[in-house]
């Protein structure tokens, strides 16, 4: 909650703004994303969807021959619609294995435990609610098996490039040699496809960017005016960055009780909302090497918009 407030008021305070998309996810953000994921335009869950619907037993076959033991964290776990399959597969398998799923939202990992044990008979599982890397490391406390870590919904798209390389070798820190990645990553296409995934026409991303301005305006007792606000994402298809922004349409002072301080926006200033890093396959294959993974595989759609791929952590 601390770290929330902090963040929140160091991006208002920076020049240009910003405001980490990570805060997306309260209640109705978590809502928001759902309905994003089964819109028309946003293609990146149905491409990961036939991934593990069509390859799982693949995926399945490549995890057991490099662990014949292993336990299962998932960051970002969300509804676990794409890992559902590979958890029915493994238990299916008669594997002892947990599951570890960990979310930033409380919201999703008490949803979680409430249904997937009931959804897929004979899955242990353990519900890690906080930050990435911390819960990475709570799972290797509480479990000295060697894991597979789940990182999927093309996540690792929201930090930028110069951070990627950094976070995946912190992820690397936290993992033994021979333990695995599988990580989703949205693949270059064309620009036309990836920008109306980020605007859509019933305005759902729209909505989800403005909802953190209202929740702002709840938690911190702030009076952002929603209507003053746009929606405004760009593809640079060089860099493969989607980034999202919120321009202020006028003029406007925006106050935040909690801290005792107000923001002042000029007509047409943007705060960077969010960015969906895009790749090609050559870039995924570089990112491995220089954040120390062998990269094994990559599983694609049948349109090759999106690449779930699996890296082993290689000797230091
Ligand atoms: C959950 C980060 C993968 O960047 O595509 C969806 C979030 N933002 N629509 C993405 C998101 C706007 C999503 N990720």
């Amino acid at each position: 909650m601390k770290g929330f407030l902090n963040e929140i008021l160091r991006g208002l305070r920076a020049c240009p703004k910003y405001l980490p998309a990570k805060y997306f996810y309260d209640e109705t953000g978590d809502r928001l994303f759902q309905q994003i994921m089964s819109s028309p335009e946003y293609y990146l869950t149905r491409c990961e969807y036939e991934i593990f619907s069509l390859k799982t037993p693949a995926i399945a076959d490549l995890l057991q021959s490099h662990l014949p033991l292993f336990d299962l964290v998932e960051l970002g776990a969300g509804d676990c619609l794409k890992s559902r399959f590979l958890l029915k597969e493994l238990v299916h398998r008669n594997l002892s294995f947990t599951f570890y799923p960990v979310d930033i939202s409380a919201n999703v990992i008490e949803q979680l435990t409430q249904t997937l044990p009931e959804a897929i008979p004979g899955l242990k599982l353990h519900g890690l609610n906080g930050e990435y890397l911390a819960m990475l490391e709570k799972a290797r406390q509480l479990s000295d098996r060697p894991k597979v870590v789940l990182f999927l919904g093309a996540n690792i798209g929201n930090l930028e490039k110069d951070q990627t390389g950094i976070f995946l070798a912190q992820i690397r820190a936290t993992l033994k040699k021979g333990d695995l990645l599988c990580i989703g990553f949205d693949l270059k296409k064309d620009p036309d496809i990836i920008l109306s995934a980020y605007n859509d026409k019933a305005g759902l991303t729209r909505a989800f960017n403005l909802n953190l301005l209202k929740r702002i305006n709840r938690e911190f007792e702030a009076d952002f005016d929603l209507t003053a606000f746009k929606h405004f994402p760009v593809y640079d298809p060089v860099s493969g960055a989607c980034r999202s922004f919120l321009i202020s349409l006028k003029q406007q002072r925006v106050n935040m009780k909690t801290a005792g301080e107000s923001f002042c926006f000029e007509p047409y200033e943007p705060v960077f909302m969010e960015i969906s890093q895009k790749y090609s396959r050559d870039e995924i294959l570089a990112l491995a090497l220089t954040s120390g993974f062998r990269p094994l595989t990559t599983f694609c759609d049948s349109k090759h918009w999106f690449g779930d791929a699996i890296w082993e952590v290689d000797d230091k």
